[in-house]
């Protein structure tokens, strides 16, 4: 059984998105970062962690990896020219996106607010709209990474959606219409339904 730690308000929504996906039982320990029940399993106490036989796995991308290979599902199969676009893909989304994002975050209510410099984010937001066209041209595919659905597709529309949130805005069309029909799967409105 896995054991998922953290928030649906979370990056721990990317992974009980693809648990979803897969079809696995699992169980949501609710915790926020650095909660006493993460940090005595993980001690940096950043969520998501999953808990499999007693291991302690950490990062959502690390985590969705490890079930997407172990599960043999939303994901190219390793070693081929095709997964190493994948996780390009991924690495960008990374780059790109949750990190100007997070970097958002960070300058609103994660640093010690003697530390945030809030004049960073017209900024970041102007970087994040610029990259979303970047990486919406990139892709010329009907999902993130090919023809059909990966983990990618989870982390690239997970950050969509925070990206909402935070309100931070961007003006492509192909990407608005692409999370639109990512929002619409199954899996997804399931992890939503646990709010
Ligand atoms: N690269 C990590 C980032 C994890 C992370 O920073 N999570 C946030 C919540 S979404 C957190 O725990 N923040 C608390 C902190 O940075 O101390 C991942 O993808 O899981």
């Amino acid at each position: 059984m896995y054991e998922v730690f953290g928030s649906i308000a979370s990056r721990a929504f990317r992974v009980l998105w693809a648990l979803e996906e897969l079809g696995v039982p699992y169980t949501l320990i609710h915790a926020k970062p650095h909660d006493p029940v993460l940090t005595a399993i993980y001690p940096a106490g950043k969520v998501p962690a999953l808990k499999v036989d007693d291991q302690i796995i950490t990062d959502s991308t690390a985590i969705m990896t490890y079930l997407a290979d172990k599960h043999g599902a939303l994901i190219v199969p390793a070693g081929t020219i095709e997964r190493a676009q994948q996780d390009a893909i991924t690495h960008a989304v990374i780059d790109e996106i949750d990190a100007v994002l997070w970097a958002g975050a960070r300058h609103s209510f994660v640093l010690p607010e003697e530390r945030r410099v809030p004049d960073v984010k017209p900024s970041l937001k102007w970087e994040f709209d610029r990259n979303i066209h970047r990486l919406a041209d990139r892709i010329t595919t009907p999902f993130a990474a090919g023809e059909t659905f990966t983990i990618t597709d989870i982390l690239l529309t997970h950050c969509l959606n925070w990206a909402v949130g935070a309100k931070f805005e961007h003006t492509s069309d192909k990407m608005t219409a692409y999370a639109k029909e990512m929002r619409a799967r199954d899996a997804f409105k399931r992890v939503r339904a646990l709010e």
